[in-house]
């Protein structure tokens, strides 16, 4: 669909939904150093510069020549690369290595911090709050949270969803147990099986329904975090509650069969209420804990599962809204607004002075409207 010549114009764009983003780049040792230096901001709580470096990651990413001495100067002439993370950026051209890198990476807080975050509900300010307590190691945290192997054993069983009640969230408890399964990547084949699974189950609640599994598998990740898939059929209602209806009864379905066994989330997009249009509440989502039937031939792990349900007017927004990356979805929102005068997110499109609702049939016509050039999802991992 691209030509080599066509990434090659596009680098320097200061727009990730601009560029030609590929997995693994040219520089990708210098890329994951400078990922210890954003992971670290961010870990600490410094918000915008690890923002920063996350948008100089993204430029790099898209930079499709090996940086060298000789063509450092056109590094240092790309968007968002300032002069300060141009030295860094030589510093490892000339050594092989960052030397703020080896400093993080030499003491035990970043290495605690980063583990604590491997459990899920734990997110960097508890991550903190943990290590200021004097706790380190993910054994202190079981002892902290009094999780034992058998305990471990029961919670994983024990989960459950009251579907009459509010849902629960993960307790950092329950994340411990299942952290082992949860960390563990999900190789395509069984990304592919999961989908199998569940559109199997839907197809018994409803004939006829599309879906697309987006996220880092659509971006060819060969290993993924979670599964995230987009789902619609031609006859739901925008508005109503059909969309709503149908995402409660497949989690139902798939929790009732032993599949599904916890729900984190279960309800509708609240981000655009502000416009008070019944389309923009369309989008429905479900953040599951699924696993798939032991059977012969393996023992599986519990997985991370996210379904999303959004009206046939508002799927293909939904599909490149989760297809990601996330620094490719920002960028989207960001040059809708500031470029096109529009309003983009995952529930739809909109013009901003007068909120006209645009309802695209493809994932190109969304890029039409946006007045992009189709990125291959193979591409947007900026
Ligand atoms: N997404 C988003 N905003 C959200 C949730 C998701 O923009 N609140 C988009 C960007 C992500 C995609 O959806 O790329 C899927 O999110 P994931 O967290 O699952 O990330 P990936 O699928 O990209 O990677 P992986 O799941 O392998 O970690
Ligand atoms: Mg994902």
């Amino acid at each position: 669909y691209h030509s080599e010549k066509d990434t090659q114009i596009r680098y320097h764009h200061r727009y990730a939904c601009m560029r030609h983003s590929p997995l693994i780049c040219p520089n990708q040792g210098l890329v994951e150093k400078l990922a210890i230096l954003r992971r670290h901001r961010e870990i600490e709580g410094f918000d915008m510069q690890s923002l920063s470096y996350e948008r100089v990651i993204s430029v790099l990413k898209a930079f499709p020549y090996h940086i060298t001495l000789d063509n450092i100067h056109e590094v240092s002439e790309l968007p968002h690369i300032g002069s300060k993370i141009c030295s860094k950026i030589q510093e490892f051209v000339q050594h092989g290595d960052i030397s703020e890198c080896k400093s993080i990476l030499s003491g035990t807080r970043y290495h605690s911090l980063v583990e604590f975050t491997t459990v899920y509900g734990i997110g960097p300010a508890t991550a903190r709050n943990l290590y200021s307590l004097g706790l380190r190691t993910i054994k202190d945290l079981e002892n902290h949270y009094k999780v034992s192997p058998q305990t471990r054993d029961d919670t994983a069983k024990s989960l459950n969803v009251d579907f009459t009640t509010r849902l629960p969230q993960l307790s950092i408890k329950v994340g411990l147990a299942l952290r082992e399964d949860l960390r563990s990547r999900i190789p395509r084949s069984e990304v592919e099986e999961i989908h199998g699974v569940v559109m199997n189950e839907l197809a018994n609640i409803r004939s006829g329904c599309v879906s697309t599994i987006t996220g880092g598998y659509r971006r060819g990740k060969d290993e993924s975090n979670d599964v995230d898939i987009v789902i619609s059929h031609k006859d739901l209602k925008s508005g109503g509650d059909q969309v709503k209806g149908l995402c409660a009864q497949l989690v139902k379905r798939l929790h009732d069969k032993g599949l599904v066994i916890h729900v984190m989330h279960l309800s509708g997009f609240r981000e655009h209420n502000a416009l008070r249009t019944s389309h923009w509440d369309t989008l429905e989502k479900a953040l599951t804990v699924f696993i798939l039937p032991d059977d012969k031939k393996q023992k599986h792990v519990h997985r991370r599962l996210d379904l999303i349900f959004a009206a046939p007017e508002v799927y293909w927004t939904a599909v490149v809204g989760w297809t990601g990356s996330k620094m490719f979805e920002r960028d989207l929102r960001l040059w809708a607004k500031q470029e096109r005068g529009m309003r983009f997110d995952s529930s739809g499109i909109s013009r901003r002075h007068d909120s006209k609702l645009y309802f695209p049939n493809s994932e190109q016509e969304v890029f039409d409207l946006l007045g992009l050039e189709w990125i291959h999802p193979t591409l947007r991992n900026a």
